[in-house]
């Protein structure tokens, strides 16, 4: 099942994609294992094979609008493992300015969701003033930025220099994340932290509020 995922991911077949993900829900499959088994596997392929030029950009569109049609399915079930009656903590989080990919930012959402975090998702493109109107009306204990490009990274810094302007950057903890993002870049751009993926976000963030 997780193979024929993620072929289907990797033809850009959004039906066929959201078929077989339907059949593995109703077959009882842990949707998170059907996440990480399937899904990534299939989109990190199809970024594999455009890096090496045998994916072209009409192919990763619909690799990308297939993952999509299976999360559509997916992040619902794993929200409902969310415990409204403990929040542990506001969490806003958007992909930076400039920046398209919304895929694995929205993975963490749904993540820090059903681990009891309320969850603000600004989306893509979000400009460094968007995020500080959000924090100054939401009062989040943290904020994540997700950039998936080498060339947006660096808006990562710019909110957190803006937050510095406007006064807040005391009052919310900073967590970075996406593909070309590390601990050191995070360091470097002082934030209080790095998540190389949804579970790790979701233990920082956790460890954060002990
Ligand atoms: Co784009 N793209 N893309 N793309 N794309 C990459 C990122 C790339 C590495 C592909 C490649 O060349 N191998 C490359 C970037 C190279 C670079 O910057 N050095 C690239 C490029 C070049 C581009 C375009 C410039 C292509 C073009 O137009 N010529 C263009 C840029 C558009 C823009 O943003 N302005 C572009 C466009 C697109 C699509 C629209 C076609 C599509 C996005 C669809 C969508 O999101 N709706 C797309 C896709 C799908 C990818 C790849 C293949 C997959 C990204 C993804 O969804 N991964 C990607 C290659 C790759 O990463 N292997 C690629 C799966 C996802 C689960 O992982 O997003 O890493 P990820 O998220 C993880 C962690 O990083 C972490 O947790 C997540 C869950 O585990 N994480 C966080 C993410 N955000 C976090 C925030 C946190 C914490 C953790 O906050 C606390």
């Amino acid at each position: 099942m997780f193979e024929k995922i993620k072929a289907a991911i990797l033809d850009g077949d959004v039906e066929e994609t959201a078929a077989l993900v339907k059949k593995a829900l109703a077959d009882g499959l842990e949707p998170l294992e059907v996440l990480n088994k399937g899904c990534i596997p299939g989109i990190e392929k199809a970024g594999a094979l455009f890096e090496a030029e045998e994916f072209f950009l009409p192919e990763l569109i619909t690799a990308g609008e297939a993952t999509k049609a299976a999360m559509e399915l997916l992040l619902p079930e794993l929200r409902k493992k969310e415990d409204a009656w403990q929040s542990a903590g506001k969490f806003v989080i958007g992909t930076v300015e400039g920046d398209m990919h919304d895929i694995g930012k929205s993975i963490v959402a749904s993540m820090l969701s059903a681990a009891g975090f309320e969850v603000f998702d600004l989306g893509i493109d979000v400009s460094a003033e968007r995020f500080i109107e959000e924090i100054k009306t939401k009062e989040p204990d943290f904020l994540g930025l997700s950039a998936l490009l080498t060339s947006t990274m660096p808006k990562q810094q710019e909110v957190i220099d803006a937050l510095k302007e406007a006064g807040l950057r005391d009052k919310v903890k900073v967590f970075v994340g996406g593909a070309p993002v590390s601990s050191e870049w995070a360091e470097k751009i002082g934030a209080d932290g790095y998540a190389e993926d949804a579970v790790a976000a979701v233990k920082l963030a956790k460890k954060s509020k002990e």
